[in-house]
């Protein structure tokens, strides 16, 4: 096996399978992501993708049908573009995102021992005053970044403390997961510098995951504990507790940055969010992920031969799901481009589907939601003033800045 680079060449698709010449991971495509989905989509269920020699599926029937089927669609040979059966992975494989059953099955229902809703309403008192906090804050300033002042600092809050991090090296947790999302998709230049850049907080990031270094009472620890009692090795826990601080912050941070661009280009949502916040916070969020989802793409490997949209793909193929362009589809949702907080947007697959559904979902939703209702009782209105700028990614849609004015309710 070599490390890093692909030798191993794909044959020709079938073919009835539509090819196309696009590169999902250029810059052009990357910045706006949205503007090309149409095209992949249109192409037909599924496709190829010339430049990088794999199939792909952009509708939101075949993706989630790919999601489910687990069996097929496998992911222990990796859910980026590399396949660990020919390349070898830059990091020790997740037991949970990396793996398939019965491996998944007991990895991820130790962990559905330590993320559960009892335990998050413990926390929510806190996370609640917290958002009151940077909210009122916030209104102080009247003009902010809705990116760098509050997307990246609330999570920054409440998660570490949730986990039980050390307090010293916090800030390695987004470089460190900024690499980790790019190396997903090919080794082009956005991977090689965010490795380079994120050499420290690797380091940080695995020695946070020991037990020596967590805090007692919070979830990493909780992890150690109940592995113990649930057949995993104090090894797995450490590689458990990483999956925390991996998917933990860069995906709450641009789902939060992206719920604030969608109320803040959309006053009339806004307003009708206001009128009736009981019911509608917690479908903003939801609608939020559907109409922006941070992540934007994952892989699977084909473990057979399948017939699938109408095309036959072989064993041993990548496939590229884009999530974000299934949370667009036409054929699944009406007006599916234009963001509705009344829309009843469960069935999205921004957090996935299936038995890798996201397992941090549910924290997630909660903090978003702590933000959103502090913004709902203290905020007339949200007005954007600057231009917005965006990071490019391999994986996340992501945000950099977003400047807003906020006024207060009288
Ligand atoms: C892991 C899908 C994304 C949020 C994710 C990234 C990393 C891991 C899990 C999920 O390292 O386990």
């Amino acid at each position: 096996m070599t490390k890093g680079v692909a030798t191993y060449i794909a044959s020709d698709p079938h073919p009835g399978v539509p090819r196309l010449d696009v590169d999902p991971f250029s810059e052009a495509f990357l910045a706006d992501p949205y503007s090309h989905h149409e095209n992949l989509r249109a192409a037909g269920p599924v496709f190829w993708l010339e430049p990088y020699r794999i199939y792909g599926s952009a509708r939101h029937a075949e993706v989630s049908a790919a999601l489910k089927d687990y069996e097929t669609f496998c992911s222990a040979r990796g859910v980026g573009l590399a396949d660990f059966a020919r390349e070898e992975p830059w990091r020790s494989k997740s037991l949970l995102l990396e793996a398939d059953p019965p491996l998944h099955t007991r990895t991820r229902g130790m962990m559905n021992k330590v993320v559960t809703l009892a335990a998050l309403m413990k926390e929510l008192p806190l996370w609640q005053e917290k958002a009151d906090q940077l909210v009122d804050e916030l209104l102080q300033r009247r003009s902010f970044d809705a990116v760098t002042d509050l997307a990246e600092v609330y999570p920054m809050r409440v998660f570490p403390d949730l986990i039980g991090l050390p307090p010293e090296g916090r800030d390695n947790l987004v470089p460190y997961g900024t690499a980790t999302f790019n190396a997903f998709g090919p080794r082009n230049a956005l991977f090689e510098e965010t490795m380079r850049d994120a050499k420290d907080a690797m380091l940080w990031v695995a020695s946070s995951c020991k037990r020596e270094n967590l805090a007692d009472e919070a979830w990493g620890a909780k992890v150690y504990r109940t592995a113990e009692a649930e057949d995993c090795s104090p090894a797995e826990a450490e590689l458990l507790v990483r999956s925390f601080l991996t998917a933990g912050l860069d995906t709450t941070i641009n789902g939060i940055a992206h719920l604030m661009l969608a109320l803040a280009s959309h006053p009339d949502q806004w307003r009708k969010l206001q009128a009736n916040p009981s019911v509608l916070v917690k479908n903003a969020f939801e609608e939020s992920l559907r109409w922006d989802s941070t992540v934007q793409t994952f892989f699977r490997t084909t473990t057979r031969e399948v017939e699938f949209g109408g095309a036959v793909i072989p064993k041993d193929a990548k496939i590229i799901l884009f999530l974000g362009a299934a949370n667009r589809d036409p054929r699944r949702w009406n007006d599916p481009e234009s963001f509705d907080v009344e829309r009843q947007a469960a069935g999205h697959v921004g957090f996935g589907f299936g038995i890798h559904q996201c397992l941090g979902q549910m924290i997630a939703r909660r903090e978003a939601e702590a933000v959103l209702k502090a913004l709902v009782s203290r905020v007339a209105d949200i007005r954007i003033t600057g231009a917005t700028s965006r990071r490019l990614n391999n994986t996340l849609h992501a945000l950099s800045h977003l400047p807003v004015e906020i006024t207060a309710l009288p």
